[in-house]
């Protein structure tokens, strides 16, 4: 039986560190590896690591060793691929960076799989047992998401992750929207906005046995009926669940009213710029600064947590953009905001020329140490509190480590100083008034 390990590699502990930076315990239970053990053919005896809260042993007695990196891990990518090949294991590679980077990728790799892995795995694994792998493998088409395998999760060591376990489930691949700055596109293939079927969703929920849910989609609501249908499926599994989705959701009531009751947890979302006039310039005119507040205002009334993106650095900026950015942060209370700096990346093909040439000089690129998103560089993690009270209390609503004194289910912080999540003070005044 051929011997095959996945690994999804770490990051370094710092710009220039060999240190690979490691976790006691991870906070989201990935999908990336245990998926991919469940894409290979079960005739291969499969083994994960996680090389984030797990030692590598690079002596194991291994065939094939397959490694998910993302730009910001891919520099350790190499350094356990290098390590493996080095004993003559053969190396495959993929992930967003692969996809990305596929050439460079190539040097440290026996083969690359750039974007979707479905029928594309297996297929390499095949040719890996029978001595014929080529150094490029890529889909023409795309993935059938309907009918996807349960991933592995019964490979995985539950030890390394925290109590309350959140599952990563799939939901959804690319996205209805073409932000220049954006490189969803070119993630896995420029096929539009796709969706798993809501039942395969519901079932896999189940089968993970958790009451947390991260759906890995870069645009939850790319098709609202749809995500809807999905939200009605997710109240009888009474989860807490998060996402990222477009802001301007947020103003359809209907929507949030629903998104409420099926248990959004928290939602990460594009604001990008305070700027209408870049973010018109980033196609992206459908953000509308003007309805920023009332956006807000429909999350925290309904006591749902966010997180929001801005992106720095395009043509339409100038220097005064970072105060205001700050000033508006201040403004609207808001709770956790990631600041990301535009860099070029291979990915960009809408970015302009002289945008271009300017970072090809200034060695902006992924390597010049901004090595971190795909539609940028480096973020910068801001996790406001700005009322007394709440830097008193040394809460943040993006706090996931507490719960509702009455269901138990992990909530906001915001929710726990009351003591009892929203679903259950509805539940209870609808009970009293009866
Ligand atoms: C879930 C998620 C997270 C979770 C990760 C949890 C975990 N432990 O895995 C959290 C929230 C922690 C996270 C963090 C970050 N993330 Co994130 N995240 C995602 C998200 C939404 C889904 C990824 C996912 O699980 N997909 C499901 C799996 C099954 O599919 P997949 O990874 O896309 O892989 C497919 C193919 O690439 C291929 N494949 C993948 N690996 C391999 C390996 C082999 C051998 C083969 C053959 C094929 C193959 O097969 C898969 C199925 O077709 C994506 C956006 C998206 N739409 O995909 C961003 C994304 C992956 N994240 C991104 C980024 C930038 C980050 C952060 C750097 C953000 C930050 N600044 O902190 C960190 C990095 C953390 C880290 N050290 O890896 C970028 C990566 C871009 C890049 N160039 O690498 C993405 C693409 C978002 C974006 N559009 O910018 N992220
Ligand atoms: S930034 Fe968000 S809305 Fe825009 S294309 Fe990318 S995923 Fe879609």
């Amino acid at each position: 039986m051929p011997k095959l390990l996945i690994t999804q590699a770490t990051g370094y502990r710092y710009r220039g560190s060999l240190e690979p930076y490691k976790l006691k315990k991870r906070k989201l239970v990935g999908a990336v590896i245990p998926y991919l053990a469940a894409l290979a053919p079960q005739d291969w005896k499969i083994t994960l690591v996680d090389d984030a809260t797990e030692e590598i042993d690079f002596n194991a007695d291994v065939d094939v060793a397959a490694i998910t990196i993302r730009t910001v891990t891919s520099l350790r990518g190499y350094e356990i691929a290098d390590k493996f090949r080095a004993r003559g294991v053969t190396v495959i590679m993929g992930g967003p960076h692969a996809t990305f980077y596929s050439d460079e990728v190539a040097e440290h790799a026996d083969a690359v799989c750039i974007g979707e892995a479905e029928e594309i795995f297996p297929k390499m694994l095949e040719d890996a047992a029978g001595g014929r792998l080529k150094k490029f493998y890529r889909r023409d088409t795309p993935a059938n998401l309907a009918g996807m395998p349960t991933p592995r999760w019964d490979l995985l060591d539950s030890s390394k992750y925290v109590f309350y376990r959140p599952y990563v489930i799939q939901y959804s691949r690319g996205c209805p929207f073409i932000c220049n700055f954006c490189a969803e596109r070119r993630l896995n293939g420029d096929y539009g906005y796709r969706y798993r079927p809501v039942a395969e969703v519901a079932e896999d929920i189940k089968k993970c046995g958790s009451k947390h849910i991260f759906f890995a989609a870069s645009q939850f609501a790319g098709d609202v009926d749809h995500a809807m249908e999905l939200m009605e499926a997710l109240i009888p599994l009474k989860v807490r669940w998060s996402t990222l989705f477009s802001a301007h959701y947020c103003l359809d009531e209907k929507f949030m009213d629903l998104a409420q009751r099926s248990g959004l947890l928290h939602v990460n979302m594009g604001i990008e710029s305070i700027n209408q006039n870049t973010l018109n310039k980033m196609s992206k005119g459908f953000n509308k600064t003007a309805e920023y507040s009332h956006m807000i205002g429909n999350l925290t009334g309904r006591d749902i947590s966010y997180s929001l993106n801005f992106v720095f650095g395009t043509d339409a900026d100038d220097e005064t953009v970072f105060d205001a950015t700050l000033q508006l942060l201040r403004d609207l209370k808001a709770q956790t905001a990631y600041l990301i700096f535009w860099s070029l990346f291979a990915a960009h093909r809408f970015t302009s020329n002289s945008r271009r040439k300017a970072a090809l000089s200034t060695r902006r690129t992924w390597r010049g140490g901004r090595d971190c998103h795909a539609i940028s560089s480096r973020c910068v993690f801001l996790r406001t509190s700005w009322s007394g009270a709440s830097r008193r209390s040394g809460m943040t609503s993006t706090r996931m480590d507490r719960r509702c004194g009455a269901c138990r289910y992990l909530t906001s912080s915001r929710t726990s100083r009351a003591g009892t999540c929203t679903s259950c003070r509805e539940r209870s005044s609808t009970t009293s008034t009866r």
